[in-house]
């Protein structure tokens, strides 16, 4: 099968011809209809996040598809059946994994994110059959962004409900897929005022239609005053950077309330920097949130199956074309999510 490999770090992904997995037990194989191209590729690739033990290894770690063959003892799901994948593959033993939280396991198996290849093949060899939920209405294609960008903000916004009381202001920085989602999110889980941060006005333009409030672009001049002075002086009761750069952070610390909540989704390497009484106010929590949880995922494929959360806006393209949507996602030029298909609908 063909399979896209990182082989070194900062060197292009190597489309090559690979074995097919056999399968085991509880084991499934599922031929991949949808990989969605996460911006923590572009860091993996670049070798800004180094969490592969080692190389090669398969990326793509957003994905759904069809079982293709299943393990003697798999008993949930048929061959034919259209899933989406939960990627954050966990040891099942730890104390995380048995609470729960696979994504934060003490030795993750995070599907193209550890030594276990990921999706950005004709066919992906999932751990166990726990990692698959079937889909109903929605396409393996469309369905893939939901199982990262999608869950990732849910996560991230769930955690952070008890701050986004009727009436609060949210701050979302950055508004590529995952912030894209968060917005969709924000709006249907609470009834927050939105302000949403970005660089590029045509991103700014689909934060209102999904519906942010207002906007700003991440040019302005003296952006924390302006957002102090639109929330009446107070700040906003959570923030959500979405990009993660000492800029984003810095200013997302620097408009959020007494007791509110700051978390970091995006991985762009910056640090937050928190000084109290300084950037920060008294009893601000900062989280560096990681992906979601299995049942968190359920939850998402719930609201998308009900037509409550819609996708953001994807481009498909063959696995051969994963050097130009490397290229397309780092020059800023995908508007919503990128999502490879090595295997056209079955
Ligand atoms: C990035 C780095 C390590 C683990 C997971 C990720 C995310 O992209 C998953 O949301
Ligand atoms: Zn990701
Ligand atoms: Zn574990």
């Amino acid at each position: 099968m063909r399979a896209a490999r990182l082989h070194a770090y900062g060197h292009p992904l190597v489309v090559e011809e690979v074995p097919i997995p056999e399968v085991e037990d509880q084991q499934v194989l599922v031929a991949v209809e949808g990989a969605g191209f996460c911006h923590s590729d572009l860091h993996v690739i670049d070798g800004e996040i180094r969490v592969l033990p080692r190389l090669p290894v398969t990326l793509g770690h957003e994905n759904a598809g069809r079982v293709a063959r299943v393990g003697r003892g798999v008993k949930t799901v048929r061959e034919g059946d259209p899933v989406a994948v939960y990627g954050g593959w966990g040891c099942g033993l730890c104390d995380r994994c048995v609470t729960g939280y696979e994504q934060l396991c003490r030795t993750p198996r995070w599907a193209g994110l550890s030594e276990y290849d990921g999706g950005y093949a004709e066919y992906l060899l999932v751990p166990h059959e726990r990692y698959l939920i079937r889909l109903e209405r929605l396409e393996p294609r469309v369905a893939a962004p939901f199982t990262d960008a999608a869950l990732t903000s849910y996560r991230a916004i769930r955690k952070a409900l008890p701050h986004l009381t009727p009436g609060e202001w949210a701050l979302v920085i950055g508004v590529g897929g995952l912030g894209q989602f968060g917005i969709k999110l924000l709006r249907l889980l609470t009834a927050s005022l939105i302000i949403a941060v970005d660089i590029d006005e045509a991103k700014l333009a689909l934060a209102r239609h999904y519906g942010a409030t207002y906007t700003f672009s991440g040019r302005e001049a003296d952006l924390v005053q302006k957002i102090l002075d639109l929330t009446g002086g107070r700040g906003v009761a959570a923030s959500f950077d979405f990009v993660g750069s000492d800029q984003t952070l810095a200013l997302a610390l620097a408009v959020t309330d007494t007791m509110g909540k700051v978390t970091q989704l995006g991985l762009a390497g910056g640090t937050a920097a928190m000084r109290v009484l300084q950037n920060t106010r008294f009893e601000v929590q900062f989280e560096a949130t990681l992906w979601g949880t299995i049942k968190e995922l359920r939850e998402v494929l719930a609201l998308a199956e009900a037509g409550l959360l819609t996708p953001i806006d994807l481009e498909f393209y063959p696995l051969e074309a994963i050097h130009e949507v490397y290229a397309r996602l780092k020059a800023g030029k995908i508007q919503g999510r990128a999502v490879i298909v090595p295997q056209p609908a079955g």
